[in-house]
């Protein structure tokens, strides 16, 4: 898709409140630090379309949405960003840190509401070519715990609002990912205090050499 990349493409997922947006700022200020420019960004959303599409798709007041519709929309909020904001970025040179890509439709619209994996497989192929994150940090823990953190902070969303079984499918989706790609993914363990969750952090990024 990009013949010119040159940054590296780095995603962060895991289950809701698994901590991805709290570190994403304490690692795009690590990297800043090593001189690296950073385009911070996340999905759905990233753009002005995307950010629109993303008050559609956590709504609550709006009727049940059928989850083709659902998928759709993601990947028509992804098509946005990856055009307008993530390949320009990634070919000035820049790092892209996304909260949430592709990965999360797998685990959300795949595993948690059921759509066929070779669909979304078919869908990413179609919208990134063979763009994929060069990195990905998994923050894992246990779904209830996580939830529990994003219920802490207010009112909840549309996707909040699901069945505890839902969330784990969804973790035991990002799981099997990350197993089945271990050169892509770095798992955090993300149950523990944020300083020790920092510290984790901190020993892959020196491991990946930056
Ligand atoms: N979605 C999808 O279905 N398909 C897709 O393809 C994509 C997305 C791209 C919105 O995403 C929804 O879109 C999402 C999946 C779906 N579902 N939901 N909900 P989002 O990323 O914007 O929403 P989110 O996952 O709910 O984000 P979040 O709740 O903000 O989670 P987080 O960023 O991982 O957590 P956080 O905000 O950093 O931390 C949550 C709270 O915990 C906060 O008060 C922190 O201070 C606290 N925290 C963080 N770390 C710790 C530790 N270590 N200990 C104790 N407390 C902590």
């Amino acid at each position: 898709m990009s013949k010119n990349k040159q940054g590296l493409f780095i995603t962060f997922e895991g289950v809701e409140g698994a901590g991805k947006t709290t570190n994403i700022a304490f690692i795009a200020d690590k990297l800043q630090e090593a001189g690296h420019e950073i385009l911070l960004t996340r999905e759905p959303g990233g753009t002005t379309t995307g950010e629109a599409i993303r008050e559609i798709l956590i709504s609550k007041d709006l009727p049940e949405m059928h989850h083709t519709t659902e998928l759709l929309l993601m990947f028509g909020a992804r098509a946005e960003h990856l055009h307008r904001k993530i390949i320009p970025a990634l070919e000035q040179g820049k790092w892209v840190l996304c909260d949430r890509f592709t990965d999360a439709s797998y685990a959300y619209q795949g595993a948690g509401r059921g759509i066929d994996l070779n669909k979304i497989a078919q869908l990413e192929t179609f919208v990134q070519d063979d763009l994929r994150p060069d990195y990905t940090f998994l923050f894992d823990l246990e779904a209830d715990i996580g939830l529990a953190r994003a219920q802490s902070r207010g009112e909840t969303d549309r996707f909040e609002q699901q069945h505890i079984d839902f969330f784990n499918r969804v973790r035991a989706q990002y799981l099997k990912m990350a197993e089945s790609d271990k050169a892509r993914y770095r798992i955090i363990n993300a149950q523990y205090d944020l300083e020790t969750v920092q510290q984790q952090i901190s020993s892959v990024l020196d491991d990946l050499t930056f």
